[in-house]
């Protein structure tokens, strides 16, 4: 029994007026919390007053484009609590991703930053048409990554029974789908087609809220058709607030940003330029109300384009493509973001390695891997003499930098490719997606 073979799964509404609102009336409302972000950001942010300087607070919400972007690397620069614009004390949850070194990058939520994040999450949730009373087995990991937590947070919201399983342990999981029935799950997409090798077609699941990682249609419909559900494909990230940025509904005719939220533009990846609605680019985002960690322009990196066309479900909100790609070097591995920084990094502190690397990523079965492929440091030895070294030391080194167990090779010495004067690609992805 396929998706289509299903009971038919309607969107349901969590904040219906709001979801519904008139566009014209939304973006009165966004342009209103624009203007304060902006003000209260200048005000208390130092990092960020030379920069804003000569920034006026919008009178429109093209004043916009202005702002100069914010980037990974501010983040990073300020770690951990430097972009922070509350006092510490009001900060009530702080979360953390990889960032492009070994420290990661930190955002902190207020009270209010939390409900405003959990209404978004179960916004997200009924509109894939989970129902409250349902039960939501929820394998995001609990912990630093905002995937767990705000998952739980929203199903909470929503009068969602949620079953905290978290990620790992893949026996115990199929164990407890089997004996509870829960009518939804959450995980990623490729966690989802390993559970589906699994679970026997006919189950209690009916839909699936998946992200935190790129994937296709093809996927979506071998999901949908193993497990019998369907799979609604939910964005989102750290720096904005963490999942619940945008989601599909049930219909999956596109990911609903929640705008009154999160101003969207997508900008051309070399010129900042922002570009039409259908155009491919840079999604750019910008917080409207986030108290503890107000980000302005944010870029993201996630190659999508973008809509203003109500939903067929009566949503006004912008929506967005399904991400396509990514502007720079970052990849997602079971859901945690890596970089080949992070890698070059890590590297530097193992004393047997030569800092030329390659990454390699592959999808075996339904789960990506990847493989780091290091090169001995010149005269340390032959590859038969150190390399059983070499890679155990190198794994631990990865393994706490990335969070993440990661297969490692020992290339002969001057192998890997060496850098001919343009940029060098040190990833090598050879997942057909
Ligand atoms: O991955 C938040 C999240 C948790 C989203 C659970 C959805 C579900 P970060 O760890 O900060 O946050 O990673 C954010 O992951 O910039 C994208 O590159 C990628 N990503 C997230 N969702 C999707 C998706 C969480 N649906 C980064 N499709 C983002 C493609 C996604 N890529």
């Amino acid at each position: 029994m396929g998706a289509s073979a299903a009971k038919r799964i309607e969107p349901g509404f969590h904040q219906e007026a709001i979801e519904k609102m008139p566009r014209e009336e939304l973006e009165a409302l966004q342009l209103h919390r624009l203007a304060a972000t902006v003000d209260v950001v200048k005000q208390n942010v130092p990092a960020f007053s030379e920069r804003l300087a000569k920034v006026d607070t919008p009178t429109s919400l093209d004043g916009i484009r202005d702002i100069p972007f914010t980037k990974k690397t501010d983040l990073r620069d300020n770690y951990p609590f430097g972009l922070f614009a509350v006092p510490r004390h009001e900060v009530k949850r702080v979360h953390a991703s990889s960032g492009t070194t070994g420290k990661p990058t930190v955002v902190g939520y207020t009270a209010e930053d939390l409900t405003m994040w959990a209404q978004c999450v179960a916004r997200c949730l009924r509109g894939a048409g989970i129902e409250p009373g349902w039960m939501l087995h929820n394998a995001y990991g609990y912990g630093l990554f905002t995937g767990g937590l705000g998952l739980h947070a929203g199903a909470e919201e929503a009068g969602i029974s949620v079953v905290p399983v978290s990620g790992g342990n893949t026996e115990r999981q199929l164990m407890l789908i089997e004996d509870f029935a829960p009518e939804s799950i959450c995980c990623t997409p490729s966690y989802a087609l390993t559970l589906a090798e699994h679970l026997p077609g006919e189950n209690s699941l009916q839909v699936g809220v998946l992200g935190a990682e790129p994937w296709s249609e093809l996927m979506r419909e071998q999901i949908e058709e193993k497990l019998s559900m369907i799979a609604v494909n939910i964005y989102g990230l750290s720096e904005v607030i963490g999942p619940g940025v945008a989601c599909e509904t049930a219909d999956r005719q596109g990911l609903v940003v929640m705008e009154d939220h999160f101003y969207p533009e997508v900008v051309h990846p070399e010129t900042g330029e922002v570009l039409d609605d259908g155009e491919v680019g840079v999604l750019v985002l910008t917080s409207l109300t986030k108290q503890a960690f107000p980000i302005l322009r944010y870029w993201t990196g996630d190659l999508c384009s973008l809509t203003r066309e109500p939903s067929p479900c009566g949503r006004t909100h912008a929506r967005i493509s399904s991400i396509v790609g990514r502007s720079d070097d970052m990849i997602v591995i079971r859901g945690v973001n890596v970089y080949p920084s992070q890698v070059e990094h890590a590297l530097l502190g193992v004393d047997l390695a030569a800092p030329h690397f390659r990454l390699v990523v592959t999808r075996e079965g339904t789960l990506d891997n990847l493989t780091v492929e290091v090169e001995p440091v010149e005269g340390a030895g032959t590859v038969d003499d150190i390399g059983a070294r070499l890679s155990g030391s190198v794994s631990d080194a990865l393994r706490s930098s990335l969070g993440i167990g990661v297969a490692v090779t020992v290339a002969e010495p001057g192998s890997l490719p060496r850098s001919e004067g343009g940029k060098l690609s040190r990833v090598d992805d050879r997942r057909t997606l």
